[in-house]
């Protein structure tokens, strides 16, 4: 084949496979309100107000004042009138409408809204998921969501394309406050991490295990988490979260690298970014290799020592270009590194979606990035006489959009 038509195959291929996505913060439709879609929610997209302020001199509280269809007005102002819509989250708005077959070139906020105003909620989901060609998403659960929590313990409507995912970062990154809210419902735990506190916290993560059935627990996490040391995060990893996860076989997913509310103006939009700890993610590889653990870190100068990490433990899956990096630029770069060093045992995104419709642009940007990847990747293979079939192809990109997370999953340690 030639370089145009493996570059063409590629890119139907990519096109057609369908995506697992392994992080997102969409819920199912039996959590009612906090199932967020539709434009507003898409212009109102933590990202975009962060930009969005960049140009804007009123007071912060004043914008957080404003109904969210006041601020999505100011947003689509701001942004998309104003000026060029031209950072990926904007460019994402786009695309989003594009697909869905509204006309982007009339610039006519109302119009879409009326779209948005005229479809049926269910039918719209199955819609989303068609566009985006994503078989399943994974939620991001946190028990400690007053709102959430009620849906889970009044027992929630499963839909297969939604999947759990039990989040723990009020247990790991805000102990003092979060021991506080169990001892009111009931655990008999304390501030020092002593024993009896961590076996209360082993009890509320098998109670809550059994309650979601997730897939992973997972935690954001900041850049100045450390494993071993006495801080109560490293103590509860090591004497609750990992001797449960052992136990119940269940991944652990770490998210590292937030910094967060660098600006608390911004609320939401207000959190930034610092270097992780590699050696920290060694240790737990090392020390508690029969714990399966799902890796992203959000700074760029992570990504390369963090792959290194991936070749040495097995039990370490990498995934996903993860905010800040979820960007053309950096997934591009990131996708070729991985690929270089790990083959096809990594998972080349997560949307990270808050909104539904945002599967459709998140997609379609990122599968177009890994199409370029592959192209190159396949024409290298192609000048040492090496022939991929189709089949073949289509094996191998269903291996970074979900299937090597699925192996990991399976895998025996
Ligand atoms: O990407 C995001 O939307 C962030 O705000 C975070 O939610 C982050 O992905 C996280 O899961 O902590
Ligand atoms: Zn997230």
């Amino acid at each position: 084949m030639t370089r145009e038509e493996i570059k063409s195959l590629v890119r139907r291929v990519v096109e057609e496979t369908e995506v697992i996505d392994i992080h997102t913060h969409l819920f199912d439709p039996s959590f009612g309100k906090l199932l967020l879609w539709g434009i507003d929610e898409l212009l109102t997209y933590h990202y975009l107000i962060a930009e969005a302020m960049r140009f804007l001199d009123m007071p912060y509280d004043d914008f957080w004042g404003m109904s969210k269809r006041e601020q999505a007005d100011l947003i689509w102002e701001t942004l998309f009138v104003k000026r060029s819509p031209i950072s990926e989250a904007a460019r994402g708005v786009l695309t989003t409408l594009n697909k869905l077959g509204l006309d982007v070139s009339k610039r006519d906020l109302n119009a879409y809204r009326s779209y948005f105003e005229s479809v049926k909620l269910e039918d719209y989901i199955d819609r989303v998921f068609e566009l985006s060609k994503v078989k399943y998403v994974v939620m991001t659960n946190n028990p400690f969501d007053e709102e959430e929590r009620r849906v889970w313990l009044e027992g929630r409507r499963e839909d297969p394309r939604f999947k759990p995912a039990l989040r723990i970062d009020p247990i790991l990154t805000d102990w003092e406050r979060t021991s506080g809210i169990m001892r009111s419902w009931g655990y008999d735990v304390m501030e020092r991490v002593e024993p009896k506190t961590a076996a209360e916290v082993r009890r509320f993560l098998n109670e809550w295990i059994d309650r979601m059935k997730p897939v992973y627990m997972a935690a954001s996490l900041p850049p100045t988490f450390r494993v071993p040391c006495d801080e109560p995060a490293s103590i509860l990893m090591e004497e609750a979260v990992l001797p449960v996860a052992e136990e119940r076989k269940l991944p652990v997913a770490m998210m590292i690298g937030v910094k967060r509310s660098t600006n608390p103006h911004l609320r939401v939009a207000g959190d930034s970014v610092g270097k992780a700890s590699i050696d920290s993610i060694e240790y737990l590889c090392r020390n508690y290799p029969s714990v399966k653990f799902l890796l992203t870190v959000l700074s760029r100068e992570n990504q390369h020592e963090l792959v290194v990490a991936a070749r040495k433990f097995r039990n370490l899956h990498i995934f996903g270009c993860w905010w800040f990096l979820n960007n053309p630029s950096i997934v591009e770069e990131i996708t070729r590194e991985r690929m270089e060093m790990l083959g096809w045992s990594f998972t080349a995104q997560h949307s990270d979606a808050r909104v539904l419709d945002q599967l459709i642009y998140k997609w379609a940007h990122s599968k177009s990035i890994i199409a370029d990847v592959l192209t190159d990747k396949y024409s290298d293979l192609a000048e040492t006489g090496w022939v991929v079939s189709e089949e073949e192809m289509r094996r191998d990109v269903r291996m970074l959009l979900g299937g090597s997370f699925e192996e990991f999953l399976k895998m025996k340690l």
